[in-house]
């Protein structure tokens, strides 16, 4: 069985996630999303919001399993038996960076990188940009899928 691994923070998951992780599951016969727990940072949502909210965002997608990991990466990989990690490309400035992450992870597990190219419709979408213009109020509902949305607004009328 073909499978890779799309890791991240997903907090919150938003279109520009849902696009890689859609098309990256057509390549593979399984494709795991896997959510970063960082006990040294905490992010807008819990990591089992995260994990729901993935979840259900890629709900349509029958080959794609949300997990969650701590620590390395190609450890989880390696425990996990997956060969590959695929991210998603969004500018030459996130390019540099993940050329740096791609081969230090092949020398220490030869774990293959796959990059996919962000779709233009959402080359622009961060999660950091995205919980900013809702904290101020401003309109995410075309940028991140429904659920997210909501809760997004739960948030802001929490004061949160
Ligand atoms: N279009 C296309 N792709 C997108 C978009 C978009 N609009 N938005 C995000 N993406 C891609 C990102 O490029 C990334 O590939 C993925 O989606 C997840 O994005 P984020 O922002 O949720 O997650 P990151 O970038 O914070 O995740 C970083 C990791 C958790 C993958 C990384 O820090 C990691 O591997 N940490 C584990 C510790 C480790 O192994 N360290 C050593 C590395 S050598």
């Amino acid at each position: 069985m073909r499978r890779a691994v799309c890791p991240g923070s997903f907090d919150p998951v938003t279109n520009g996630h849902v696009d890689v992780v859609s098309r990256a599951a057509a390549l593979y016969d399984e494709l795991v999303v896997a959510v970063l727990v960082n006990p040294g940072k905490a992010g807008l949502f819990t990591v089992d919001e995260r994990i729901a909210l993935l979840r259900d965002a890629v709900a349509d997608v029958p080959n794609v399993v949300v997990d969650s990991f701590q620590g390395l990466l190609v450890d989880y990989c390696r425990s996990n038996d997956i060969p590959v990690i695929v991210k998603g490309l969004r500018a030459v400035s996130d390019f540099e960076y993940e050329l740096q992450m791609a081969q230090m992870n092949r020398e220490l597990a030869g774990v293959e990188t796959l990059f996919v190219p962000t779709a233009p419709q959402v080359g622009h979408l961060s999660s950091s940009l995205v919980k900013q213009i809702a904290t101020f109020g401003g309109d995410v509902s075309g940028l991140v899928p429904k659920a997210v949305h909501e809760r997004l607004i739960a948030h802001r009328e929490q004061g949160t």
